[in-house]
């Protein structure tokens, strides 16, 4: 089944946008093999060529403007929100290339979309819609309206064709930690402690997006915690915490801050950061009933 045919039931301007960031995605996925650039330098005729990160975020912005069904766009590659003169009232935020310092050595990377309607200055939890496409050895679109976690497969003749229907986050023992052991807060350092003593192992990539769809379907957890002199940690809520949350939530998973819930957050800033642990709910309970007791 291909995605349009799968969001068939869904509401038609939603569908249209998932539709429309799907198309976009595969011409950030061509850009790859076109483009052989990771960074501002030129290329064998001698243009100068843009970072893949910055040329993504110029496509997605081009093709989110043209659709007409946005009229608020926060990306992580822009300072503002953007605001468009549009019909439609989605709201938008995205990372284009998450990971891209990757992009060099060949390893997966991503973009993660979260829907709103209206301002993106909200809670998470009030989306309407989350994805991300995986750029890896295969490209896969994973999506949820908020009726289960759907991934689709990019196939040769440029078609979403579905994958796995209703994903459901499985018990796994892997777990994706970053940041640096030694500047650990204790509370945090207690947590660590424990996965390892009952035997999980790591796997963290320097892909967020790579690393929890990995946890989507192996279990576990990633966690970019907060750590001695960067207390709110590294991610960004709205632009990678929020939308993998919801997809990981809608999927039977959990997403925390250390004590409570991230879609819960009333954002302050569109760069705001935030320590994220998300997976399994078993291990994001630990972390919270941890960090209350100290
Ligand atoms: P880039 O998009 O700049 O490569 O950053 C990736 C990222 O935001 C996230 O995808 C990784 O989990 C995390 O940073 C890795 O951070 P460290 O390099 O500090 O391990």
């Amino acid at each position: 089944m291909k995605l349009d045919e799968h969001l068939a039931e869904c509401d038609s301007d939603l569908r249209r946008l998932i539709i429309a960031i799907g198309n976009t995605c595969k011409t950030i996925k061509k850009g790859f093999a076109s483009r052989q650039s990771c960074s501002d330098t030129e290329n064998v005729y001698g243009e100068k060529q843009m970072a893949l990160d910055k040329w993504a975020d110029e496509v997605l912005i081009a093709d989110l403007k043209a659709s007409g069904l946005v009229k608020y766009l926060a990306s992580e590659e822009q300072p503002e929100i953007l605001e468009f003169d549009s019909a439609g009232n989605f709201g938008v935020t995205m990372d284009p290339l998450d990971g891209s310092s990757l992009i060099g050595v060949n390893l997966a990377v991503g973009t993660i979309i979260g829907i709103y309607r209206g301002n993106v200055l909200a809670p998470g939890n009030t989306m309407v819609g989350a994805m991300y496409v995986l750029y890896g050895p295969l490209t896969t679109l994973t999506y949820t309206v908020k009726k289960g976690v759907h991934e689709f497969v990019l196939d040769t003749s440029g078609n979403f064709i579905l994958q796995e229907e209703n994903i459901r986050i499985p018990d796994g023992k892997i777990f994706a930690p970053g940041a640096l052991r030694k500047e650990y807060l204790p509370g945090h350092l207690k947590w660590i402690e424990a996965l390892e003593s009952e035997g999980y192992k790591i796997r963290f990539s320097g892909s967020f997006v790579a690393d929890v769809h990995q946890i989507l379907h192996k279990g576990g957890v990633f966690t970019y915690p907060g750590y001695r002199g960067k207390e709110k940690g590294k991610l960004r809520l709205l632009f990678e915490a929020n939308p993998m949350g919801f997809v990981v939530a809608q999927a039977g998973g959990a997403t925390s801050h250390g004590t409570g819930d991230i879609l819960t957050v009333m954002p302050e800033s569109v760069n705001q950061r935030i320590p994220i642990y998300i997976g399994g709910k078993r291990e994001i309970q630990l972390i919270e009933k941890i960090n209350k007791e100290a």
